[in-house]
């Protein structure tokens, strides 16, 4: 029952009107199967499945079996209660927490908020930057510098420019009282695109002091860029589209980032092959990264990501256009990195969280996946080898945009609706 959006948009996505008359006919089918299926699927709260990490599920398949209910069978969760700490946020993207417990939250029409012991300043903070808010675009990611009590430096990643050319850019700015102070951009995507779709954008820190942070591979089509679908840019090096790019905290480049010395490779690349990646966070207890990335219809993918390789989009791909039609004939090849999990059909997966508090014992080494049309968050078990071994579903019913584990141990749930919530996950009985 959570992959009722089998038709509709996984993201924020602007359609041609073809596809949307499609989308909206087949959708009021789906909803009328989705209410029998609702019906028939109550016995799902006690079924566990382990998914098999490499297998996806044939795109041509309904998510729906013989018997109306869902294929994946995967389990809910109640052994937590949702608390609202904050309302009214502007379809909120990203949040941080200052050392002294405030919470930064980005609003994406523009603005940065902060909370205070449960409270939202109604004042957003000054000097954020203009930004191009439209569709997927706006201020999106916030993050805090590691050592911020001593340099008080917050890091933001935002859309910039208009809809015929635009970049996603990361700036950073001194956070003095409630204003952006010695605002810079450090970074920006070098080719503009057009259209208001796939920025990305996450910044993780590395333990090494540096950023890592994913940009999107420009939009789908019939967006182009020197006379192919723009989207190939992931698999263009000299690009920073379709990328997870690796910086260091002032912006500059690392002289040990995988293609610094190559001549046709954009030093800033990490890793490549990427659509358009809005969850990643760090696993600390292994030092690895996991990114979570939209497909396009079905192949959302859980990715470990690791410095210099090819992840493979749009060259393999378990997704499809979003009219039916083939991206590639090829799920997997030899030298390009499988995904750990696909998601057919789309969750379209928002934020990540790596989870080591001690609020929720039984899932620390998690990691929670936020879904935007799952509207849940996916709890996915991991192995050491870093192989998912279970996933299970915690219903959040709102589009879920991020999700963080607080410095208190607990869960942190953004919604993405123009009432935006902030809400809290406890264990039962607190
Ligand atoms: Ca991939």
């Amino acid at each position: 029952m959570f992959q009722y959006n089998l038709f509709s948009q996984p993201e924020e996505k602007i359609f041609d009107a073809v596809y949307c008359v499609i989308i909206r006919e087949s959708t009021i089918l789906f909803r009328t199967a989705m209410a029998i299926a609702l019906l028939g699927s109550i016995s799902c709260t006690t079924k566990v499945q382990l998914e098999s990490p490499t297998t996806a599920e044939p795109e041509s398949k309904s998510n729906l079996n013989s018997s109306g209910s869902n294929e994946q069978n995967i389990a809910f969760i109640s052994e937590f209660q949702k608390i609202t700490v904050v309302e009214k946020l502007e379809h909120p993207w990203s949040m941080a927490w200052l050392p002294d417990g405030a919470m930064l939250i980005t609003e994406r029409p523009g603005r940065l908020r902060i909370v205070r012991d449960g409270i939202l300043d109604p004042t957003p903070i000054a000097g954020v930057p203009q930004v191009f808010a439209v569709s997927q675009g706006g201020l999106l990611d916030v993050s805090v510098h590691p050592r911020f009590a001593e340099n008080r430096w917050i890091y933001l990643t935002y859309s910039h420019g208009d809809r015929s050319a635009n970049r996603t850019r990361i700036a950073r700015a001194r956070l003095e009282k409630n204003t952006l102070e010695d605002l810079k951009v450090i970074f920006e995507v070098s080719q503009a695109k057009p259209g208001a779709q796939h920025f990305g954008s996450r910044i993780v820190w590395l333990p090494d002091g540096t950023l890592v942070m994913s940009i999107g591979d420009g939009g789908n089509p019939p967006i182009e860029f020197n006379g192919e679908f723009i989207r190939q840019q992931a698999q263009n090096r000299n690009s920073h589209l379709g990328k997870v790019i690796r910086l260091n905290e002032d912006g500059s480049i690392p002289s040990n980032n995988p293609f610094a010395t190559s001549t046709d490779v954009k030093p800033a690349v990490w890793s490549y092959g990427h659509r358009n990646i809005q969850g990643m966070t760090l696993d600390p207890t292994r030092n690895r990264v996991w990114a979570t990335e939209h497909g396009s219809r079905g192949g959302d993918e859980l990715n470990l990501i690791e410095e210099g390789e090819n992840y493979g989009w749009p060259v393999v791909t378990h997704s499809r256009e979003y009219s039916g039609g083939m991206i590639s004939p090829e799920k997997s090849r030899p030298g390009l990195i499988d995904p750990k999990v696909i998601w057919t059909p789309s969750i379209a997966p928002s934020g990540l969280a790596f989870y080591n508090g001690d609020r929720f014992p039984q899932w620390r080494g998690n990691l929670f996946a936020g879904g935007l049309v799952s509207q849940d968050i996916r709890r996915l078990e991991l192995d050491e080898a870093g192989n998912v071994i279970g996933q299970h579903s915690i219903p959040v019913g709102q589009r879920v945009r991020d999700v963080r584990q607080g410095p208190d141990g607990l869960l942190y749930v953004l919604s993405d609706e123009p009432n935006g919530q902030l809400i809290r996950l406890e264990p039962v009985g607190g």
